[in-house]
């Protein structure tokens, strides 16, 4: 044990870009990240990862988050090759939590292995969890591990490989044997909450842009630093079962053998709250109907957020419908507080076929609209959704008189309205892609299918499902006119200013063009083909962004960035000491001190665990 053991890297996370070679590429998404802080390159990590990282060096390991996908997206010069040659680690870890990351996450993954072949490639998050089987079969993967709370399998990893230790123990470990067959060990760890970490860890975040003297590589995303919204994780996994969610009660039952949400406490909450403060007066945005864990819960963690005294903008979402006594209780707690709600759509039986949030009349989601209004909440944004099951052409273009009819009574302004097709992506392991009977059909299935779809450079191609109302040509038509419409609704009731109406107006006009012309482009023969796409291509970026609504509507009011002040300073001198601290450990030999002795909640034998898997 010495130096080396200190400054040594046990585990590199690495972020990905959707598609790895982007910035080379002409490529038509269509508006899939409108509604999401990142672009559509999804330069967002997952918030697991902090906590991944943060677990670990509890456990004394030395663990680097490096996001490149934001980095590509910083500097058009920066190489990837290059970087990752310099990077020195014992294992890389990849996430491929969400698919859309098929591409890049592969790509990378297999890169980092041709730099590195003596480190170990691990992949994780929910769609690596899903084609846990397949995923372990490209050679350049050496690891999965599955299920929605890794942390402590990682750490029994890296303990496994630093010891020498089989890995059969390695709890939700997939990985293969020197001969080449791949061995899936159970997967027994499903916490019963979220509780024994922190997650997200914002502090620690903060902490390593000191540590490495870097804020690109752990950025969550391009306007974060001038739009600091903060996110609260309420739960992993959702007691909802809405039937185009990859996230659903019963595809975390599939892919995560979870039988219930793993909730974190509202003491855990509030805690984040206070570390969020420390650097933040932005946003707080709670992840999760605050009470799909019941109302006692919902009701203590209101009580505590009182106590708190807090003055960042706290924001919501809801679920199902709500009441007077649920607002005058949120109203009593935060002076400032707003609502996200998704019906997805006006159509009360479609809310009930595709088994969605809202599954009950329209006159009970207005009563929670006006009752939200009534009791102070600051903005409430409506979310609607194009590429629904059974939705036709005319059901989507109902959401514009819905709208209209809502400002009728609630006219001040504090009611905003989104609309953004499911995509590019049905996910898998939600009901309706998992049963075509539902009303959709997948044109991708596997893992490689999606990775390959996402070299197609046009949203037509890349879209992977129809339903039985709507082709794809259908869906993205639907996409763009009911988003042309309900500008011109936003701007005739004052909710958008003139200028975000014309810009809205142009780039919607701009990305159908564009869309054309570069599937023109791609019928014509070699040679030519990429001469007329080399001559869209200035354009194809100009058309990206707020094809439907603009990033900005999604800003909220009280947006008042960061914050360095006393109680920052202190929680970073707390930090270094405990960093510090940490490299004695390692110095010293010493790993492995905290491990996880919570209660789980296994869902079913292990027998059956074993292999369970619907896919690969
Ligand atoms: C919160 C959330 C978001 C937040 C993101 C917050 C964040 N930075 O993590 C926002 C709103 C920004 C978002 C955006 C999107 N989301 Co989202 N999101 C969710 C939601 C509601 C909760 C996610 C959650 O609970 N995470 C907690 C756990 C599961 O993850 P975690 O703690 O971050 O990470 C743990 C594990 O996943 C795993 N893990 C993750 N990465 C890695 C890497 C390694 C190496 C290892 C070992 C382990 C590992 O270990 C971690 C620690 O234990 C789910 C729905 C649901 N109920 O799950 C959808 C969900 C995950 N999102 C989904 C999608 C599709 C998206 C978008 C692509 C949508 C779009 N087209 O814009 C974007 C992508 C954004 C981006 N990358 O920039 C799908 C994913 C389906 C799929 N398999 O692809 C889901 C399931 C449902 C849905 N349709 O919304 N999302
Ligand atoms: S879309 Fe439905 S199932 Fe998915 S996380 Fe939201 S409420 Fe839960």
């Amino acid at each position: 044990m010495g130096l080396r053991d200190v400054t040594r890297t046990d585990l590199t996370l690495l972020h990905a870009p959707s598609v790895y070679d982007f910035r080379k590429r002409t490529m038509m998404m269509g508006p899939i990240a409108d509604a999401v802080p990142s672009t559509d390159e999804f330069e967002m990590y997952p918030v697991g990862l902090t906590s991944i990282a943060t677990y670990l060096g509890r456990n004394h390991y030395n663990v680097r988050i490096v996001n490149l996908a934001y980095r590509m997206l910083r500097d058009p010069a920066f190489d990837v090759v290059e970087r990752l040659r310099g990077m020195h680690s014992v294992m890389f870890g990849i996430d491929l939590h969400w698919l859309p990351h098929a591409n890049g996450a592969l790509a990378i993954g297999e890169l980092v292995k041709r730099l590195h072949p003596e480190s170990y490639v691990l992949y994780g998050g929910l769609s690596s969890s899903y084609y846990h089987r397949e995923l372990i079969g490209y050679p350049f993967v050496d690891f999965v591990l599955r299920g929605d709370s890794t942390e402590e399998p990682c750490r029994q990893l890296l303990s496994a490989l630093r010891r020498g230790a089989p890995l059969d123990t390695v709890e939700n470990l997939t990985w293969k044997k020197p001969t080449g067959e791949a061995v899936v060990n159970p997967l027994t760890f499903v916490p019963g909450d979220i509780d024994y970490v922190n997650v997200p860890d914002y502090l620690y975040a903060v902490m390593t842009v000191f540590k490495y003297r870097s804020l690109e590589d752990i950025a969550p995303y391009a306007r974060w630093l001038r739009h600091p919204t903060t996110m609260l994780l309420g739960a992993r996994g959702c007691s909802f079962d809405c039937s185009v969610c990859g996230g659903s009660a019963s595809a975390y039952r599939e892919i995560c053998l979870r039988s219930q949400p793993a909730y974190r406490s509202p003491e855990r909450l509030v805690s984040d709250i206070r570390a969020i403060r420390t650097f933040s007066r932005g946003p707080i945005m709670l992840i999760h109907d605050p009470r799909i864990g019941g109302m006692p819960r919902a009701e203590r963690f209101f009580v505590l957020l009182k106590k708190e005294n807090i003055t960042n903008e706290m924001v919501f979402e809801l679920f199902s419908p709500a009441g007077e006594d649920f607002f005058q209780m949120v109203q009593r707690s935060v002076p400032r507080w707003s609502l996200e709600i998704s019906i997805e759509t006006p159509s009360e039986e479609l809310r009930r076929l595709d088994r969605l949030k809202f599954p009950v009349p329209n006159a009970l989601v207005e009563k929670t609209i006006s009752g939200a209004l009534s009791h102070g909440c600051n903005r409430l944004d409506l979310f609607f959704m194009v590429g629904l099951p059974h939705q036709t052409y005319e059901d989507v273009m109902s959401v514009v008189p819905y709208c209209e009819h809502l400002l009728k009574v609630n006219e001040d302004g504090r009611l905003r309205f989104f609309v953004s097709p499911l995509g590019p992506f049905l996910d898998p392991g939600c009901q309706a892609f998992e049963d075509p009977v539902l009303g959709c059909r997948s044109f991708y299935r596997s893992l490689e299918e999606h990775r390959k779809a996402l070299l197609l450079q046009t949203w037509r191609s890349i879209l992977s499902y129809e339903t039985d109302a709507m082709t794809r040509s259908q869906i993205i038509d639907a996409s763009y006119d009911v988003a042309a419409a309900l500008n011109e609704l936003k701007h005739r009731h004052g909710l958008i200013d003139n200028e975000t109406f014309r810009w809205v107006a142009s780039q919607q006009k701009a990305a159908k063009e564009v869309l054309r012309k570069v599937e023109e482009a791609l019928l014509l023969p070699e040679g030519e083909r990429e001469r007329a796409i080399e001559e869209i291509q200035s354009k194809v970026e100009g058309a990206k962004m707020d094809t439907l609504f603009s990033k900005r509507e999604l800003d909220w009011p009280s947006d008042e960035g960061l914050r360095i002040g006393g109680s920052l300073l202190l929680a970073l001198a707390r930090g270094f000491i405990r960093e510090a601290a940490y490299s004695a450990f390692r110095a010293a030999g010493r790993y492995d001190t905290e491990v996880y002795e919570g209660t789980r909640i296994p869902m079913v034998p292990a027998q059956v665990q074993r292999g369970s898997h619907p896919v690969g």
